[in-house]
């Protein structure tokens, strides 16, 4: 992948009829959001203060007018979703993290590590199920040898080898490069030779320093995150990217974690999707506090669409969300809603009441009830099944990446 040009995203639809840009423009100058209207309605790129006056306003309605004109101007009513499995292979970890409720000491009750047996033993559970991805990632054993990352990789392959592996943070591919004794430039490559397709977005958090000290002191800092994250698109793997908000981390610390996550898509073009994940504050460290509101939600997604203009996908994860918000995220930005899932752990440790799986009838329904249309999606976008043959072939590539 790679040094790329910054990248323009496909326009998909026509602007949409002058009368509704008028009164869009209309309400986003009664709004004071008139010159950030102007921006999205030329494709321009929105500035630090721009993002600012976005978390300042009270219009929530209007910012989420702007950000489904950009959702619709790229993806049309089209959204993404995949049959998809989550493997949390351990819940040691010793970085104790305070915003985590799934993490145990090695001898604590409940602690648990899968052998790699135990992890295909998984993937064959399904093998009824026409998943195409597994989320497989977890905490950092320090136990754990370089060998047990790849076996865990192989055997996933063994049980069902046409399966995509989304496997690994960067916190956990750190790791990994740690045991190996080798540059992680000299891991991957052997990590891709084992099964490793993709990497998931998780455990960005928030970039900035004040904050990592304060919450996740012994996790990586924003800049190894991002470091991290170029050299695995250096190496030609796609990943996703997140920002965990709504616990100590002020509005300026979410706008610079954003900048950075552009500044890095214009340098490299890796990142596919965007997740904002919501705190879910019960049975962690900081358990006090109350955690995002539905508004705080539906404001992440929004934003998240305007500021990254070059991140194709926005995801309203609905595990964490719950299905309402997540259907009403589909009008403020976002386009995809993550999977099927199967036993989802690290939400549902910190007191999350979703369930931990959905059919996917489910989530073609939830998807059409929200007047989108659905569209089944391997982990690299490409589509799988469609509600719109014509809007979407199946086959054919669903975002603007190469
Ligand atoms: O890495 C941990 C965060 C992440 C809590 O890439 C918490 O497609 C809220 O990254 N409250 C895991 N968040 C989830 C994740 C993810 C989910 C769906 C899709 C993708 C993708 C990635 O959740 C962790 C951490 O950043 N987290 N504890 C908590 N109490």
């Amino acid at each position: 992948m790679g040094q790329r040009q910054p990248q323009q995203l496909p326009l998909m639809l026509p602007l949409s009829n002058p009368k509704d840009i008028a009164r869009l423009q209309r309400r986003a100058e009664l709004a004071g959001l008139g010159s950030i209207c102007t921006k999205v309605l030329e494709g321009e790129r929105l500035s630090s203060d721009d993002a600012l006056a976005l978390y300042a306003t009270p219009d929530y309605l209007t910012m989420g007018m702007l950000a489904n004109h950009v959702r619709e101007r790229i993806h049309g009513d089209l959204t993404y979703f995949n049959i998809n499995q989550h493997i949390n292979y351990t819940n040691v970890c010793n970085k104790l993290c305070r915003f985590c409720a799934f993490q145990r000491l090695p001898n604590q009750e409940g602690a648990y590590v899968f052998t790699p047996e135990q992890v295909a033993q998984k993937i064959t559970e399904q093998l009824d199920q026409p998943v195409t991805e597994v989320h497989m990632v977890a905490g950092i054993y320090p136990k754990l040898p370089y060998e047990y990352y790849l076996d865990i990789l192989r055997a996933v392959k063994s049980a069902r080898p046409e399966i995509h592996i989304k496997a690994f943070t960067m916190i956990e591919l750190m790791q990994i490069a740690h045991r190996a004794k080798k540059p992680l430039e000299e891991v991957l490559p052997e990590l891709i030779e084992a099964g490793l397709g993709s990497c998931p977005g998780g455990g960005a958090e928030i970039f900035a320093d004040r904050v990592q000290r304060e919450g996740y002191h012994l996790k990586n800092t924003g800049q190894q995150w991002l470091d991290t994250a170029r050299t695995v698109h250096a190496a030609g793997l796609h990943s996703n990217c997140t920002m965990l908000h709504g616990h100590i981390e002020t509005v300026a610390e979410r706008v610079d974690h954003l900048l950075h996550l552009r500044e890095l898509q214009d340098e490299t073009g890796g990142l596919q999707c965007y997740i904002p994940l919501s705190f879910h504050p019960e049975n962690t460290e900081w358990s006090h506090l109350p955690g995002p509101t539905a508004l705080d939600e539906l404001r992440e997604i929004a934003i998240g669409r305007l500021m990254l203009d070059n991140i194709p996908h926005i995801k309203a994860y609905w595990i964490m969300l719950t299905v309402p918000i997540a259907q009403l995220a589909l009008s403020f930005g976002a386009d995809d809603v993550d999977g099927t899932v199967v036993e989802e752990k690290i939400y549902h440790d910190a007191g999350a009441t979703t369930p931990q799986s959905v059919a996917r009838q489910e989530l073609e329904n939830w998807i059409s009830e929200a007047g989108r249309i659905p569209v089944e999606r391997d982990t690299l976008y490409s589509v799988v099944w469609s509600g719109d043959e014509e809007l979407a072939p199946v086959g054919s590539a669903a975002s603007g990446l190469g």
